[in-house]
């Protein structure tokens, strides 16, 4: 199963009596006495018979359609797009199909626990589901590969003949510091997004139907039943979350917005406002640690280059790939099977359209792992590659268990393992490896805090309002003709950024996300962002490190590896706080590791703020 992009793909959720919901619709008559006409009452061994040939035909389904969306995103033409839209319709049929009798088996007595919570995750596991009639299911299969195709294929055309795709434009962003040439990058991507609002907005009202005839109230009630507690409650776990860091976001915005304020001036960045979004050296001012020479301390060097590095030492994409995988191997995992490295796609080919955001892959759900990416040689790609042998490394300690088990403790787990890995590449862990002669002296602690802080804690608000924007729009409570203005008050709201210039009428500035037309869940990666510094914390004391917590690698840690996988294995089996426990010993998703990382970030930057007028 594939890590990331979800048209075919089950989201795999857990049982909660509490949080069944409604009757299903389509779920058929299941009392009453036996009779010629009508069959007898299904029993407990049918149900378990029944999610025993689900669990079956799913997975012959899905190596399938992976295979095809495979071909798909790494070669994206008329005719992919086509086999793409056939596979996920034939998916999402079954998927339909096995959801509705999952339905009525969940109400038959006496199940015993795993055909329960199977039952639980057959029914409300669809990404996007679809209404049972044919014509509906095709309808959308269409609609997805179509929008994921517009993203993959997206391109800026600022003249005649003169074209740029979303790398070309990410450079521009990334790098630039001239406000008018950030302004037409950040402009120019969002042109790709438009014609994408009819379509997404089709989109959401089928998908919406096929969860209504499941028994859900909407598309996002069954996104957050995902999380082994009733939905109603999720959101508030994720408030009590965010409420835990949002002063050290608070801290880290009032910061960066004087520094910019001073760098670009009261015409482009304003000292008491919204920060413009074209100037956070991210395409979606989600991560801004592009801008650390702008806003880390003067006084304390963050002491190495990661890029530089990279790059000085004559790293391609092959041997960044190979570096990340021997990070594992010196935890005791298994080196990657061969044909790892003859079918993934490392970087981005030159003939041909492809997507190039970054994914994992797991095609026959046992050897077959593969990421796709467009590596170039540079801190953040070598980051983002350990963020997806993380998914590779967990889909492979999980493959023995049953198909449905076949998955992360909750989503935000899976996307949490890589991460802990990348936040021991520390200045301690590159000497250890050669690449780094000097490791620099605690005076560059701060320095060094703040670029992960600009990674991380900067992206805390955003990772939580890509799903508040669409949990209201599966709602119903905004319009396609408000889409836009919604997604900039919650960018206002939990971000503090503004966007840099008046939005078109047409503008659909969610769709420029990969993650909105590509259909993936997104406050996976808000947990995430709280789980990897409760595993590293964790894994850090099980290696026996001293001293801060921030200057550890927990790097050829056996002890270490052995725990990591032995919460890896469990797969999605037993509830998240299970999984959570056997690592870190505690069942509570909890943002206090966080806090403890950065604390003297935390005091560095009260100080700086001390005279400022903070906040929006
Ligand atoms: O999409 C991803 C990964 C693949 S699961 C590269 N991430 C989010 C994003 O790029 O928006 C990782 C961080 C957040
Ligand atoms: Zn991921």
């Amino acid at each position: 199963m594939r890590l990331i992009l979800n048209v075919f793909s089950l989201f795999i959720v857990s049982l909660c009596v509490a949080c069944q919901p409604s009757e299903p619709a389509a779920a058929p008559a299941q009392t009453g006495e036996a009779s010629a006409a009508q069959p007898a009452a299904p029993t407990a061994a049918d149900a378990a018979a029944f999610v025993r040939d689900a669990e079956r035909r799913l997975e012959e389904l899905g190596q399938y359609s992976e295979r095809v969306a495979w071909v798909y995103s790494t070669h994206i033409t008329d005719d992919t797009a086509l086999l793409a839209a056939k596979a996920s319709e034939n998916m999402t049929a079954a998927q339909v199909e096995l959801a509705g009798q999952a339905a009525m088996f969940s109400k038959v007595e006496g199940l015993d626990a795993d055909t329960e919570r199977k039952l639980n995750m057959l029914r409300s596991g669809i990404t996007v589901p679809a209404p049972s009639d044919p014509e509906k299911i095709a309808e959308q299969a269409k609609i997805g590969a179509e929008l994921s195709g517009m993203y993959g294929k997206g391109k800026y055309c600022p003249s005649e003949g003169e074209c740029l795709g979303l790398s070309e434009l990410e450079a521009v962003i990334d790098n630039s510091r001239d406000p008018a040439e950030l302004l037409e990058a950040w402009n120019g991507w969002r042109t790709v997004s438009p014609p994408m609002k009819p379509l997404y907005a089709r989109q959401v009202e089928l998908a919406n139907e096929g969860a209504q005839e499941l028994g859900f109230e909407d598309l996002g009630t069954m996104w957050r039943s995902g999380y082994d507690m009733p939905p109603s409650e999720f959101p508030g776990e994720l408030d009590r979350l965010w409420g835990q860091v949002k002063p050290l976001y608070d801290a880290l915005h009032c910061h960066v917005r004087a520094r910019l304020n001073e760098e670009y001036g009261d015409e482009v960045v304003s000292s008491d406002g919204l920060i413009p979004a074209h100037v956070l050296g991210n395409m979606w001012a989600q991560s801004w640690d592009n801008i650390y020479d702008l806003v880390g301390p003067e006084e304390s060097d963050a002491g190495y280059d990661l890029t530089a590095i990279l790059n000085e030492d004559g790293f391609d994409a092959v041997s960044m790939v190979k570096t990340g995988e021997a990070f594992f191997t010196s935890l005791g995992f298994e080196p990657l099977p061969e044909t790892f490295w003859t079918r993934s796609q490392f970087v981005k080919p030159r003939d041909r359209e492809v997507v190039c955001h970054a994914s994992a892959w797991d095609v026959d759900e046992k050897e077959d792992l593969r990421i796709k990416m467009c590596i170039d040689v540079n801190g953040e790609d070598f980051r983002t590659i350990h963020h997806e042998l993380g998914h590779n490394f967990y889909q492979r300690a999980y493959n023995q268990k049953s198909y449905l088990y076949r998955s992360s403790a909750n989503d935000g787990f899976h996307e949490a393992v890589g991460d802990t890995l990348s936040l021991s590449i520390t200045p301690d862990y590159l000497q250890q490896i050669d690449l780094l002669e000097e490791v620099p002296d605690a005076s560059g602690d701060v320095g060094l805090l703040m670029k992960t802080a600009l990674e991380k804690v900067a992206f805390l608000p955003f990772g939580l309002l890509v799903d508040q924007w669409r949990w209201k729009v599966f709602a119903g409570e905004v319009s396609p003709e408000g889409y836009n203005d919604l997604w900039w008050q919650l960018r206002a709201d939990y971000q503090g950024i503004g966007a840099p210039n008046e939005r078109p009428a047409d503008a659909f500035d969610p769709g420029a996300k990969y993650h909105v037309p590509g259909n993936t869940p997104y406050t996976r990666y808000f947990l995430a962002h709280i789980l990897q510094f409760q595993f590293f914390k964790a894994l850090c004391d099980i290696s026996g490190h001293e001293g801060p917590v921030h200057r550890c690698s927990f790097y050829g840690s056996e002890e270490a590896g052995q725990r990591l996988n032995a919460m890896l294995e469990m797969g999605r089996e037993k509830p998240w706080p299970d999984a959570l426990e056997a690592l870190t010993g505690t069942r509570e998703m909890d943002a206090t590791a966080v806090l403890d990382y950065f604390a003297p970030l935390q005091e560095w930057l009260d100080e700086q703020n001390a005279s400022r007028q903070c906040g929006w």
